[in-house]
């Protein structure tokens, strides 16, 4: 009898300090549904994303890792509306400049990818004719109005470095947010 107490007991203590340990509960959601004031300068909203505009002319890399020093990476577009979202507001703001995304084929030349996730650049957002790997020197995707006759934004592949006609503006992505919500009873 003594022992079954003694089990009890220490069952109890168990209950007791697991309910103790469940005393508050973690809620992790996308984004910042609870409107939490934030500075995301130098960084721009447009839709859910943040982004910063890029105004020196450099080749791919140099754009990257000016990218990386805001702990950003080059602008992926996982969806036809981000890209929409962001060639309108180059449009609105009267930019025909080009601007280097994180595309690329560097890793098998064909293969085009986004450097920041890895994933195949499946958006129908190429110019007539693109991606060419004109004189096989083509590896890094920007985009602009390609052609002079050209009417809207869309996407090319030029050299990533070492061709003076491939300098460009660049568009820097800053990771998603995330809100992380602690309740706590007390
Ligand atoms: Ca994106
Ligand atoms: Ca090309």
């Amino acid at each position: 009898m003594q022992k079954v107490a003694v089990k009890l007991i220490f069952l109890l203590v168990h209950l007791s300090l697991g309910w103790t340990s469940e005393k508050h509960s973690v809620v992790v959601s996308p984004g910042n549904p609870l409107k939490l004031a934030i500075d995301s300068t130098p960084f721009v909203k447009i839709n859910d994303g943040y982004y910063y505009f890029g105004a020196e002319r450099v080749n791919w890399y140099i754009g990257y890792e000016n990218c990386r020093k805001l702990g950003a990476e080059l602008v992926t577009f996982e969806t036809a509306e981000e890209f929409d979202a962001i060639s309108g507001y180059l449009k609105g703001k009267g930019e025909r400049t080009e601007h280097w995304t994180s595309g690329n084929d560097l890793g098998k030349t064909g293969k085009h990818n986004w450097f920041s996730n890895a994933q195949p650049i499946d958006i129908k957002k190429w110019a007539p004719r693109q991606p060419d790997n004109a004189g096989g020197k083509e590896h890094c995707i920007h985009l602009g109005y390609i052609y002079k006759d050209s009417t809207d934004i869309q996407l090319n592949d030029r050299p990533c470095s070492n061709d003076g006609n491939s300098l460009f503006k660049y568009v820097c992505e800053a990771p998603k947010q995330e809100t992380i919500s602690i309740l706590v009873w007390k």
